[in-house]
């Protein structure tokens, strides 16, 4: 039987749509009794899964997963402990920020990036609206959050969506590359998108309405492809990494500064807290981390540990 190669691009539950190599899409479903081992998944395969397939009629028959570069998961809504896979192979996330138009918090976007590195998927900070910072205290508090940034590592970009500026840079970073773009409500993320190409009419996150109805737990993920050489997954299933579990121990990991300074704390347990001769805090007092970030930390970590006195039935 011949057997092709497809790049998942839609998942609606059963049926999948796959986009062949020579660009040709195909409607498929998944062969009877398929298991991926080691995954209690509702649905094994993602969009941004490259599978293997056979025909059968019209209709495209998968058997196999290529392996996976990265994936992210959600666990169901309903303690089922089923998780289920929203998107695959992604090369990159854009996290797109306004500093008050809607406001974006710095503890949401050290949520979001710590997720991230749990998930090990670089992220590109994307400043927008930047027409709207006019006042010198605007300018200074968004050069303040990329002084931020900057000392922790991260790559950022500022634009305006609306005015079309600094768009080109954006496109860049995204050729041959596949990308997600989160962030709340309000910053932007469809003017964005469409102002990428002229005929380009993407509703990105518009699905993610569905989300605050609370009502269906099922998402449906879509890639897109570009012109100019890049792939989109829209999925409503990131807005902000709650789900992920970052455990204490492993807390400090996810922050690429602390990351970095950790071993030469004296405890190789070290969190960063009350112990002595810890590098990460010898970091902070010389300004070689960033106060906010170190904040962030903490704040997860005590939430971390509130979580687990809820769970434990321990009123904390
Ligand atoms: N001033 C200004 N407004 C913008 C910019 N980008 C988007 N907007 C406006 O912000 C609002 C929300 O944009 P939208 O793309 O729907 O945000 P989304 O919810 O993230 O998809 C709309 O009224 C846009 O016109 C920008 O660069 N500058
Ligand atoms: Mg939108
Ligand atoms: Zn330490």
């Amino acid at each position: 039987m011949e057997e092709f190669r497809g790049l998942v691009v839609k998942s609606t539950g059963s049926w999948y749509d796959l986009e062949k190599e020579n660009g040709e899409r195909i409607n498929a479903r998944l062969k009877g009794k398929f298991r991926l081992k080691g995954f209690k998944s509702t649905n094994p395969v993602a969009v941004g899964d490259w599978v293997r397939f056979h025909l059968e009629g019209d209709a495209g028959v998968i058997h196999t997963i290529e392996d996976r570069k990265n994936y992210i998961i959600r666990r169901s809504i309903n303690l089922s402990k089923q998780t289920q896979i929203i998107a695959a192979n992604v090369d990159q996330l854009f996290l797109v920020i306004t500093i008050d138009s809607p406001p974006t918090t710095l503890g949401f976007i050290d949520r979001f990036l710590a997720g991230a590195e749990a998930y090990r998927i670089p992220t590109v900070l994307i400043y927008n609206k930047i027409d709207l910072y006019k006042t010198n205290e605007q300018k200074a508090e968004l050069a303040h959050w990329q002084s931020i940034y900057r000392l922790a590592g991260y790559q950022q970009i500022e634009l305006s969506a609306e005015k079309k500026t600094g768009i080109d840079q954006l496109k860049e970073l995204m050729k041959g590359k596949t990308s997600i773009f989160s962030g709340h409500s309000g910053v932007g993320k469809s003017t964005l998108v469409n102002s990428l190409d002229e005929n380009f009419k993407l509703r990105v996150n518009e699905i993610s309405d569905y989300h605050k109805t609370g009502k269906h737990t099922t998402t449906f993920a879509e890639l897109f492809e570009l012109p100019f050489g890049g792939k989109i997954i829209d999925t409503p299933g990131i807005k902000g990494f709650g789900t992920v579990d970052l455990e204490n121990e492993v807390l400090s990991h996810y922050f690429p500064e602390m990351r970095s300074k950790m071993e030469r704390c004296k405890f190789n347990n070290c969190v960063h807290i009350n112990e002595p001769k810890c590098a990460v805090k010898e970091a902070l007092d010389k300004g070689e981390i960033a106060k906010e970030r170190y904040d962030s930390y903490l704040s997860m970590y005590h939430d971390d540990e509130r979580e687990h006195h809820r769970a434990k039935g321990v009123r904390g």
